[in-house]
């Protein structure tokens, strides 16, 4: 039985999992105010007046589909008990490896697993415990590598079997973990399974994938692709079409046929068995489809993503596919899952990853990448003091209670440092906060290569020298209605290919990086990890102490976080644990101001600064130790 219905009250939708995360999603999407949560009259309001009012968008579609995410779960787990289990995970530095960009050692411009290998005691010394690798598997690399052709096998751009295997040992030898990144909502179309599903109608395989008939050029539905236009790819002069929600050689999985599923926990436990300690699952979230898939609402397609996105971005068969898989291949082997998922709030992160429902052990959402009302291509400077507010209400929700993933930097996104502080006036002072509080804050920290050597946007000059698809492909169907300069400008506010330069080595030519000709520009602007090696007043001098802080602390990995009340612009709270106790102090601007009147005496630690003052200086952290 449905317990939402258009005359439910705002209230007691918000107090269920999935209302509080869609409500508070519609505030941050929409750029409104979090203050309408303490107004009585609009809590009060009933569903129906609400969504009228959201701009007069809110048509037939768009109440169904909040309606039909709203009663998916009638589960209220809210108040599920605090995990408090011992894990490794919990306790580990995560570093995300680019292996395209990361260092080449055969000099084809192209990095490669040798080359990870060949870092392994740098990366040791930073103090990291587990490496996540972005997909060295066989493939046409139309998404580089996000698009899988054969899953048991590598890549030849990137090396052999028997060079994973010699870096899988290296990474045991050293005490490390490796987790490899599964991209299964998709495989490529250059995959067996599609080859024979398009060359045989008749084949099992076909409904492996979605194919649906259309006749003429107009698709089966009006979803659109997350990299632009829409997401079918039409089967030849045939009116075949099959689903891709990313790019036209990314063909979306049908979740719903069980032989497929048996196939991917196949894959799975190959991997497993040859030694590799869990997952980062791309995507995820996207797996299980509206049955039938029905339009998407254009509203919520403005507002979250590409249209269509209510139909899968938290599908009806989400969690049992995931409890499915995780009983069948990751409990075995005690694997750790972390599973990639846009759009999911920390409510529905819960019910997601709480010990007793059994399916991840953790998630990335990504709330935190762009400021409320902001979108990724678009060109803004983002205030950090947003990170208060984000992680206010990420730990009240979900951090004291479960583990959550801190991250800045990933291969999708710009740095987080050019977005906060585009000139780099503060680069040095900058990273090293945005650091103290990745290691301080309550989660499993997760560096992506270069953020240890304060890594900034690369300035491409011109769309020649991006590579990546999904700005490609925005590019041209952005110069249909706008200039080529205005087009090149909005890509480059959200292009992918800012992370996906090479990591710095050293200065010489390439930054040390290949010896060969670089598949992508590089950057050389003295920002490289042999002279900051040898620095100690250096970014990565900085998160090595940073990280043995947090290695060596059970307050800092599993104590409590207190957020206290301060000004705006400064973020402070306290780790406690058992008696051991720590005060973060942290000023989120560009500019100075007094320090809190209040506030625990101790230790200095850490700081980006070298002495205190009575005034917080520009993009200043503290750590105390309490005493
Ligand atoms: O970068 C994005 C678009 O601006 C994101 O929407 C991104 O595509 C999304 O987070 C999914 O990312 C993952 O799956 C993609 C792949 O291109 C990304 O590199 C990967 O991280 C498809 O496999």
């Amino acid at each position: 039985m449905n317990r939402f219905t258009l005359t439910s009250k705002i209230r007691d939708v918000y107090n269920s999992p999935v209302g509080r995360d869609v409500i508070d999603k519609l505030i941050l999407q929409l750029g409104l105010s979090e203050k309408l949560l303490k107004n009585p009259l609009a809590m009060n309001m009933k569903l129906g007046t609400l969504s009228a009012r959201v701009g007069g968008n809110a048509d037939e579609g768009f109440n169904d589909a909040i309606l039909g995410l709203l009663n998916s779960e009638q589960n209220d787990c809210l108040k599920e008990p605090p995990d408090t289990e011992r894990k490794w995970w919990k306790e580990s530095l995560f570093y995300q490896i680019y292996p395209r960009s990361f260092y080449d050692t055969d000099g084809d411009g192209i990095g490669d697993i040798p080359g990870i290998t060949a870092k392994l005691d740098y990366l040791k010394e930073l103090g990291v415990d587990a490496l996540w690798l972005s997909p060295i598997y066989d493939s046409p690399q139309d998404d580089n590598g996000y698009d899988i052709r054969d899953y048991r096998a590598i890549d030849p751009v990137f090396g052999t079997m028997e060079d994973f295997d010699n870096l899988l040992a290296g990474v045991h030898e050293r005490g490390m973990r490796l987790i490899m990144d599964l991209v299964i909502n998709h495989t490529s179309d250059e995959h067996e399974w599609f080859k024979q599903a398009v060359s045989d109608p008749e084949s099992k395989y076909r409904d492996y994938y979605h194919f649906r008939k259309s006749e003429g050029e107009e698709p089966p539905n009006n979803w659109k692709s997350f990299f632009s236009g829409q997401a079918w790819k039409k089967i030849g002069d045939s009116d075949d079409w099959a689903l891709c929600l990313f790019s036209k050689k990314q063909m979306d999985l049908n979740w719903d046929n069980p032989e497929m599923r048996r196939d991917v926990y196949e894959i799975i436990r190959w991997w497993l068995e040859k030694g590799v300690d869990g997952f980062r699952l791309d995507v995820i979230n996207l797996i299980s489809k509206t049955d039938g898939l029905p339009n998407g609402n254009d509203f919520i397609g403005k507002m979250m993503g590409p249209r269509g996105i209510e139909h899968y971005f938290y599908g009806p068969k989400l969690h049992d596919y995931l409890q499915e898989m995780r009983s069948e291949v990751f409990e075995p082997f005690d694997a750790f899952t972390v599973g990639e998922m846009p759009g999911i709030g920390p409510e529905t992160g819960k019910l997601l990853t709480s010990p007793t429902r059994r399916e991840l052990d953790m998630f990335f959402s990504f709330d935190h990448l762009e400021l409320p009302g902001k979108a990724k291509f678009e060109d803004y400077i983002y205030d950090a003091a947003f990170l208060k507010t984000y992680y206010t209400r990420w730990m009240r929700n979900y951090g004291n209670a479960y583990q959550s993933s801190l991250f800045y930097d990933n291969h999708d996104n710009p740095r987080m440092l050019s977005k906060i502080d585009p000139d780099g006036k503060y680069r040095d002072k900058l990273a090293m906060l945005l650091g103290a509080i990745q290691f301080t804050m309550r989660g499993t920290p997760f560096l992506y290569q270069g953020q240890e050597l304060g890594a900034v946007n690369t300035a491409f000059s011109n769309i020649d020298e991006m590579r990546d698809i999904e700005s490609l492909n925005l590019y041209n169907e952005l110069i249909e209605k706008m200039s080529e300069a205005e087009a090149f400008k909005i890509v480059l506010s959200g292009a992918r290919d800012h992370a996906r330069v090479p990591v710095q080595w050293d200065g010489s030519k390439h930054s040390g990086f290949t010896t060969g000709e670089p598949w992508i520009k590089t950057l050389s602007d003295g920002y490289d990890a042999e002279s900051q090696a040898v620095d100690e007043n250096s970014i990565l001098s900085f998160y090595k102490q940073l990280a043995q802080l947090r290695k060596n602390s059970e307050a800092l990995i599993y104590g409590e976080v207190e957020i206290l009340r301060t000004k705006e612009q400064i973020f402070a709270y306290t780790r406690k644990s058992k008696g051991e106790e720590y005060y973060i102090e942290c000023n989120l601007s560009p500019n100075a101001c007094s320090r809190p009147s209040k506030r625990p005496s101790g230790k200095l630690l850490l700081s980006n600064y070298p002495e205190q003052s009575k005034t917080m200086r520009e993009f200043e952290v503290c750590i105390i130790e309490i005493e």
